[in-house]
């Protein structure tokens, strides 16, 4: 019986967890994030091309959730920040790694979105609870869906310089 409820109080928070966000910063700072955490973030809107088809995305700029686990942005990503990346985790164990820099709207024009909404209603089960978006890119292979965690990591093994 003692074994029973405590099977009822671990596996209980299973179904949130499932649709949330495991964010892991450069400095390991750890966050979990709700998509009600995500949803208070500024929104953007984003077209992307699938395979010919125009898709009409919706959710905060990848940068702005990074920034929720102590990542620089900005003009903070310089220096050994240029060899800063990010790993994209999703549930099916696709992986997908972009470089910091990429993320930020100062560095590119293209902005890179954590997409919660496609064409106005909440992504499809196969496709979220969050799916990353990449404007500009000529195919999709990096549009992840599901994704449930990410991971900013510090590659620099040059000197940290400051400029
Ligand atoms: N989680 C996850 N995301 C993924 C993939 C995957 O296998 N798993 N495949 C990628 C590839 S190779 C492509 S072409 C597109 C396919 O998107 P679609 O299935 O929505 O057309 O999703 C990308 N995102
Ligand atoms: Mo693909």
């Amino acid at each position: 019986m003692k074994a029973l409820i405590l099977a009822a109080v671990l596996l209980a928070p299973l179904p949130a967890l499932a649709q949330s966000l495991a964010l892991t910063g450069p400095t390991g700072q750890k966050a979990i994030l709700s998509a009600a955490d995500i949803a208070t973030l500024p929104r953007v809107k984003v077209t992307f091309d699938d395979h010919g088809t125009k898709q009409n995305f919706e959710g905060p700029l990848l940068i702005d959730v990074l920034a929720k686990v102590g990542t620089p942005t900005g003009a903070n990503i310089h220096g050994a920040e240029l060899a800063t990346v990010v790993l994209v985790t999703a549930k099916d164990g696709y992986q997908v790694a972009i470089g910091l820099a990429e993320a930020d709207p100062g560095t590119r024009a293209n902005r890179i979105i954590l997409a919660d909404r496609m064409e106005g209603a909440p992504l499809a089960a196969n496709a979220g609870p969050f799916q990353m978006v990449i404007e500009g890119d000529v195919r999709p292979a990096r549009s992840t869906r599901m994704v449930s965690a990410i991971e900013v990591r510090r590659l620099s093994t040059g000197k940290a310089a400051d400029h």
